[in-house]
């Protein structure tokens, strides 16, 4: 009997593939990733984060149009070792979807195979004019978005708790084929230009028969440096980086994104073909990670991002620390005597962090920035949309559709916190390294 192929093995191939199929796709994606691999081999002033994951390190992101299709693909991810983290409102920024990110959870998942994919769900509520909104149905029941191979890896995967050597493979090759791009619409062009008139973001999704993957984000080591370079290689950047500003101390998530490309497309009605057309939606993106924020920091950081003034937030590791504005791990000294419970009270610990004994470590960012996503979307629509920022969110209806609650960041970064600390006086005898 062999072993299942464990599922942080199965992410990193699935990332690989999709990774290869994109580069074949979208060549601009594979000249993205040959100028981060130069500046990531280099190095830079964010070293803190630039771990030995970096170089294999992305995120990537698609957009379904049913319920049944989210629920789906958390079965499917989850096979990937990947799970629903947050839930991302973009109702407030006018856009008509809901998102979440699959990622792994587990601190040495993550840094086996950290690849995530930003999920998006249209909202049929969002669409003002009753006969669109019976026309994207109509649509929508004609996807079929997960193969019936694909279908039967998830149940047996889910059945015997793995998958085998070969099951992996199949299974994985299904899934990559569930993400290509195919320049064949489900609709006629009439349709297609009546939905990009009610938001370009709705024909991307409901004109075709399955969620193609619309970006893989490389992380990269120095950001400004990385958009420096896309301009000079005539890749038209975004004018802003999303995100924090640069700093010494790198905090959560800073992204720059190009349009890609016009694809061809051939729009069908019930004789065939009907026209033939482009169709832009797909880019590229880079990103740079920093350090988790707490609660009390993603306040702080909301307050600077609307202002404009990122004073009020520190640039200084110690500060972020003691004023619990960012999560950090901690680790023991080499040779450091450490009692063997946890002292009581913080100035205890304080201590033995200032005598050098215990070396606090940012805890890296692992999740997405909503109001960022928004920039991501927005810059990569042809037209201006119009968009409905009355509409709020509706988390209990997304969850619903998945099939489950999606985690809370903060309550995974608190977890990994404490356990480190923990870790730390999980020792009998006083420790020496
Ligand atoms: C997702 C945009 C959000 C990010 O990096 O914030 C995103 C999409 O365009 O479907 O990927
Ligand atoms: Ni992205």
């Amino acid at each position: 009997m062999s072993e299942f192929i464990p599922s942080w093995r199965l992410r990193q191939q699935f990332a690989d593939r999709l990774s290869l199929m994109y580069r074949d796709e979208v060549p601009a994606y594979g000249a993205l990733v040959d100028l981060v691999d130069r500046i990531n081999s280099v190095g830079s002033a964010t070293e803190t984060f630039s771990g030995a994951r970096l170089g294999q390190e992305r995120h990537g992101a698609i957009r379904l149009a049913l319920p049944e299709e989210l629920s789906l693909l958390r079965r499917a991810l989850g096979v990937l070792g990947m799970f629903p983290v947050e839930y991302y409102d973009l109702a407030a920024a006018g856009l008509p979807v809901h998102s979440t990110a699959f990622r792994p959870i587990e601190g040495d998942a993550i840094e086996r195979s950290p690849f995530r994919l930003f999920v998006s769900l249209v909202r049929l509520d969002q669409i003002a004019s009753p006969a669109l909104q019976s026309e994207v149905q109509r649509l929508t029941r004609e996807r079929s978005v997960m193969s019936p191979v694909a279908l039967r890896y998830i149940e047996r995967a889910e059945h015997q708790g793995g998958l085998r050597d070969a099951e992996g493979e199949a299974f994985l090759d299904a899934l990559t084929e569930t993400f290509r791009w195919h320049g064949e619409a489900l609709s006629t062009k009439r349709i297609y230009d009546a939905l990009i008139n009610e938001h370009p973001l709705l024909a991307d999704i409901v004109c075709f028969p399955n969620p193609h993957i619309n970006h893989l984000t490389p992380r990269v080591s120095d950001i400004d440096q990385a958009q420096q370079k896309m301009i000079e290689l005539g890749l038209p950047a975004k004018a802003v980086i999303e995100g924090p500003p640069r700093r010494n101390c790198p905090i959560l998530l800073r992204q720059t994104a190009f349009r890609a490309l016009e694809e061809d497309v051939t729009f069908r009605n019930m004789d065939g073909i009907d026209a033939v057309g482009v169709h832009t939606a797909r880019f590229g993106e880079i990103e740079s990670r920093g350090a988790a924020l707490t609660r009390a920091g993603m306040d702080v950081y909301n307050a600077c991002l609307a202002s404009g003034n990122f004073d009020a937030l520190p640039d200084d590791w110690n500060e972020l620390r003691t004023r619990k504005l960012a999560w950090f791990r901690f680790r023991p000294a080499h040779g450091a005597r450490l009692p063997n419970a946890l002292p009581e009270g913080s100035e205890a610990l304080e201590d033995l962090i200032s005598s050098g004994a215990i070396i606090p470590e940012p805890i890296t960012y692992e999740d997405f920035l909503p109001v960022s996503a928004a920039g991501i979307f927005r810059s990569n629509l042809r037209s201006e949309a119009k968009s409905n920022t009355e509409a709020k969110g509706n988390p209990a209806a997304f969850e619903e559709a998945l099939g489950c609650k999606v985690s809370d960041a903060q309550e995974l970064y608190e977890r990994e916190s404490s356990a480190s600390l923990q870790q730390l006086f999980a020792h009998d005898q006083p420790r020496e390294l």
